[in-house]
């Protein structure tokens, strides 16, 4: 046996028997690394005569192959055997009967829903919803959304290829906002309602997913104005965070379906290096931070829905309801809400038992 042959015999005994991901490297490096002994081997090649290279090379880079497919396949066999323990240990059986104890939980992302809905029935709101396959007329051209405006841009709206009979382009809503125009239109005024559900855009990263979740609020009646708009604002805010000190701060914004249109902001409080709802944004220890927009809807919506903007006038606000749940139960990643992750699900999800009813404290 050559000394070679000797080296290859030992290294390819010595990888079949590592057992972990770390051995395997501490080998590759061993042999392969910098100053590895197959490395120090190709490098004799280049002072050895023609002939001496002649005989030698082959066997080297034979080794040299040998040891870099042993590693490769052994590395391969570890990951897959590791990957196989984890699916067994986290493996469940569908096709079991549901255990006589209830082992779901609520998604906060429902749980928040159901707070909202209770929050605003309280303050006389009715729950409306609609078609999440919406027409280009009602979620963009009715709310003054011109065919220019980015929002309708390919970049951040999911279009349908085909159009509708009307020849209208179909796509999936981009906000809640269409369920208040057919509401509009469906419904006499006076009108209080809050549309939540599923929205859809382009968009994903660690704040953004293509589907989230939104809830828009619309009050239309005689003589409303920016002060119903902030204290319907307030006292949602106040139950839904149940807290008193919930301060806010309206600022100027646009968007094209109020005018005038304002953000809305919330002072929070630096607790134990985190942001708490709660106190003045101003304070030496707060900060402010955008939860809502909103503003009285524009004359041109209201005339789009077939009612005199002399005689009604309303306001409207709309907000992420994923980031309420983040805010108020600290969830850190927004896409973890749609992994499915059943550890995810247990650690944040709520009793199914546990229904929200301001009496009880809507969180509780
Ligand atoms: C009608 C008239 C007006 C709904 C409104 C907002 C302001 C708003 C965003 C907040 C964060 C959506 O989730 S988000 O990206 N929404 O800022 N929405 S006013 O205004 C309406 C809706 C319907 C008929």
């Amino acid at each position: 046996m050559t000394e070679i042959s000797h080296l290859k015999s030992g290294l390819l005994a010595d990888i079949a028997a590592a057992e972990t991901a770390d051995a395997i490297e501490a080998l590759r490096v061993g042999a392969l690394g910098k100053s590895g002994v197959v490395t120090g081997l190709l490098k004799t090649l280049g002072a050895m005569t023609p002939e001496e290279r002649q005989s030698k090379g082959p066997e080297i880079h034979d080794l040299r192959e040998a040891v870099t497919d042993a590693i490769a396949s052994r590395k391969a066999a570890l990951e897959g055997a590791a990957l196989e323990a984890r699916l067994a240990a986290e493996w469940i059986d569908m096709t079991l009967p549901a255990e006589a104890v209830p082992q779901g939980s609520i998604h906060p992302v429902s749980q928040v829903m159901d707070e909202l809905a209770e929050i605003f029935a309280d303050l006389g709101f009715a729950v409306a919803t609609g078609p999440e396959i919406e027409d280009d007329w009602h979620n963009f051209s009715a709310l003054n959304i011109p065919e220019t405006h980015p929002a309708r841009a390919m970049h951040d709206t999911f279009y349908f290829p085909d159009k509708d009979g009307e020849g209208r382009d179909m796509l999936l809503r981009t906000h809640t906002s269409p369920v208040q125009i057919r509401t509009m239109m469906t419904t006499p005024a006076p009108i209080r309602i809050i549309a939540p559900g599923r929205v859809y855009r382009s968009d994903s990263d660690a704040t953004h997913t293509p589907m989230f979740h939104q809830i828009e609020g619309l009050v239309i009646d005689k003589a409303i104005h920016m002060g119903h708009l902030k204290w319907t604002l307030e006292t949602f805010l106040k139950a839904f965070f149940e807290r008193d000190d919930i301060v806010l701060r309206l600022r100027p914004s646009y968007f094209p379906f109020t005018e005038p249109s304002a953000e809305v902001d919330v002072g929070f409080t630096w607790e134990k290096g985190k942001r708490v709802i709660g106190g003045h944004g101003d304070d030496d220890n707060g900060g402010w931070m955008e939860v809502l927009g909103s503003g009285m809807v524009h004359p041109k919506v209201i005339t789009a829905c077939g009612l005199d903007p002399a005689e009604w006038q309303g306001f409207a606000f709309g907000c992420g309801i994923d980031r309420l749940a983040m805010l108020k139960y600290g969830m850190e990643d927004l896409r973890a809400f749609f992994d499915g992750d059943l550890r995810w699900l247990k650690h944040y999800g709520f009793s199914a038992l546990d229904v929200p009813t301001l009496s009880g404290g809507v969180g509780a």
